[in-house]
């Protein structure tokens, strides 16, 4: 079904917008599907090729971080890009704070919308998350053979829309600008900006991209705590580290560093 007012991501709809070389060049829509990140995978294993792409206009199990689900009702961005960057897989959190940046950046160049980002996956606006992102990697003989970047946005539905215990922490594109955003536009601006990140971090490293995360973070300089899977540690996020791990500053001149974990906010 076609929506009307450029909103609808069939390949007819979205598709004469994109501006990539290979991101979304291979492109998968479905109406529903249990998890973009669990078909993509599949693909993956298929042999799909690089910036393969699966966007759905809902799903019934979305996944989270930690077996946590993603609640993806109709209007939302439910999208999985493949990858097969060739590097280590130790430095694959990389890739999440990557396509946080690129997202924050394209946002913010298509819809005038400034998002924060809480280490590592989160984008938040007006202390709203609106985004997450859930990168899942595919290795084998000591390598990386893919990883999925799976990126949910809640882009045309009201908060309303999501169950209760989420309403006071999640937030969505159209409650904020206050009518639907044309998600074909921001799809492609998004996929254009990611697809230069990634390039430029193949060919320089992630210097640069970790600037810009840096730049937009949330959560350095603040006191945090962190749900490691195995504890809470206290601590002031110092920075991110070179593989994107998370400094914190424990005791007086002690530090730690932390590459997965849920952090919340001590201080505003
Ligand atoms: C994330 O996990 O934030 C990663 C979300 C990735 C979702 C995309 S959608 C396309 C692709 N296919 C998938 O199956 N997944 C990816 P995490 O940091 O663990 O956050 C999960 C928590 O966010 C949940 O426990 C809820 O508290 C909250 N949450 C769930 N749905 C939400 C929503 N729509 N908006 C805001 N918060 C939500």
């Amino acid at each position: 079904m076609q929506e009307t007012g450029g909103t609808g991501l069939t390949p007819s709809e979205w598709l004469p917008r994109l501006k990539t070389q290979a991101f979304g060049r291979v492109y998968h829509y479905l109406p529903e599907v249990l998890s973009t990140n669990a078909l993509a995978r599949e693909l993956a294993q298929r042999g799909s090729p690089e910036g393969t792409l699966v966007v759905a206009e809902s799903q019934t199990g979305g996944r989270g971080r930690l077996g946590r689900s993603w609640v993806s009702p109709p209007g939302g961005i439910w999208l999985s890009l493949l990858l097969r960057p060739s590097q280590d897989p130790a430095r694959a959190p990389l890739q999440t704070l990557l396509a946080a940046v690129a997202l924050r950046e394209a946002l913010a160049a298509a819809e005038g919308l400034e998002a924060a980002i809480k280490w590592p996956n989160d984008l938040l606006i007006r202390g709203k998350k609106v985004a997450g992102i859930l990168a899942e990697m595919g290795t084998g003989d000591g390598g990386l053979n893919y990883l999925v970047a799976g990126v949910g946005i809640n882009a045309n539905f009201p908060a309303n829309r999501l169950p209760e215990p989420l309403r006071g922490k999640a937030g969505t594109l159209q409650d904020l600008l206050g009518r639907p955003l044309e998600r074909p536009r921001l799809l492609a601006a998004f996929l254009k900006t990611w697809e230069d990140c990634y390039h430029q971090a193949a060919r320089e490293g992630y210097e640069d991209i970790l600037k810009r995360w840096r730049r937009s973070s949330l959560t350095l300089g603040k006191r945090v705590s962190l749900d490691t899977g195995e504890g809470q540690v206290t601590g002031r996020a110092l920075d991110i580290d070179e593989r994107g791990g998370l400094v914190l500053e424990t005791g007086r001149g002690r530090t730690r560093t932390f590459l997965a974990g849920e952090v919340t906010l001590l201080e505003g």
